[in-house]
């Protein structure tokens, strides 16, 4: 598939996915949300991790609000089940870590797509901002999904009813993301950050990813039978023996990510 809407690169088992409208805030549209789809299937089969980033000063704007007529004939119903859903489900299901680099603003079905990411990394330039109410929608795009698990039911309704950026920092002091840095050391930060992932035990780091992911869900008996047998399937790995090995020689382990 060749991309308008996006740019893909693969390096060093790093997949790098830019949302590329820099003049629309890298908006989403419906070509927009195809591509991300299919790179994210694309990487989940060679990368050893995601990285999911904007182009030019935002991360992502959300929807476009320009795209597909106007707001009285926008089926919006159909937009969010057929086309973000699908893309939605791409970046959660994704057996490698995902990144959200977050190097501008998010707003709207953008903040809730770098939250759907593993991790959030932003710039200290960036903000997150359920921008749903000032246009009359609710948050949508998971985000009344992942708000209350992340930051709690009172800062979710507070962010989803005031509609205010949230910064960077005080998205990390909620819990809503992992790490906020400064803008001159964002772009080696992310880099190095996913650079160290991509050269880690990625079938631990896919089986992480399940427990975490299952455990909103399982009570405790299930989470531990489902520790029990994600710990039996690392057990069986190559890296497991490699990481003992490398520990008891003193020296740093050389994960193949099998
Ligand atoms: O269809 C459905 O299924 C519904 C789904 C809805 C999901 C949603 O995401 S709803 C929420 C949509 N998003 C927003 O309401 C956010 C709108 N944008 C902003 O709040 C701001 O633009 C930003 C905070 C992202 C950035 O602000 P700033 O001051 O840095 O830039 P700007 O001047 O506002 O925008 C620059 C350009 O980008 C401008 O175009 P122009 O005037 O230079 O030609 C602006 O119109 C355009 N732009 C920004 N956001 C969008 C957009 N164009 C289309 N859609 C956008 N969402």
């Amino acid at each position: 598939m060749d991309y308008e809407a996006i740019t893909y690169a693969l390096t060093d088992g790093v997949a790098v996915l830019t949302l590329n409208r820099p003049d629309k805030m890298n908006a989403l549209n419906t070509q927009m949300r195809a591509e991300i789809a299919h790179a994210m299937r694309v990487a989940g089969d060679e990368a050893r991790v995601v990285v999911i980033t904007g182009a030019g000063r935002a991360f992502c704007a959300g929807q476009d609000l320009g795209d597909g007529g106007n707001a009285a004939t926008l089926n919006m119903e159909r937009t969010l089940r057929d086309e973000y859903e699908p893309m939605l489900r791409r970046i959660m299901d994704c057996p490698v870590p995902t990144i959200a680099a977050v190097n501008g603003a998010a707003a709207g079905a953008g903040a809730n797509l770098a939250l759907a990411a593993d991790v959030v990394i932003a710039s200290e330039a960036a903000s997150f901002t359920q921008a749903f109410t000032r246009i009359g929608l609710i948050p949508d795009a998971g985000g009344t999904y992942w708000l209350p698990r992340q930051v709690g039911f009172a800062r979710a309704m507070g962010a989803a009813l005031f509609a205010e950026p949230v910064s960077a920092h005080q998205a990390v002091e909620w819990g809503m993301i992992w790490e906020a840095v400064a803008p001159d050391a964002f772009d080696a930060h992310w880099r190095a950050r996913a650079a160290k992932l991509a050269q880690g035990p990625t079938v631990a780091y896919s089986k992480v990813k399940e427990a975490l992911r299952a455990s909103g869900q399982n009570d405790l008996e299930q989470q531990l039978a489902l520790e029990a047998r994600l710990q039996g399937h690392c057990g069986a790995t190559r890296d497991f023996k490699e990481g003992v090995l490398a520990f008891l020689e003193k020296r740093a382990a050389q994960f193949e990510g099998r």
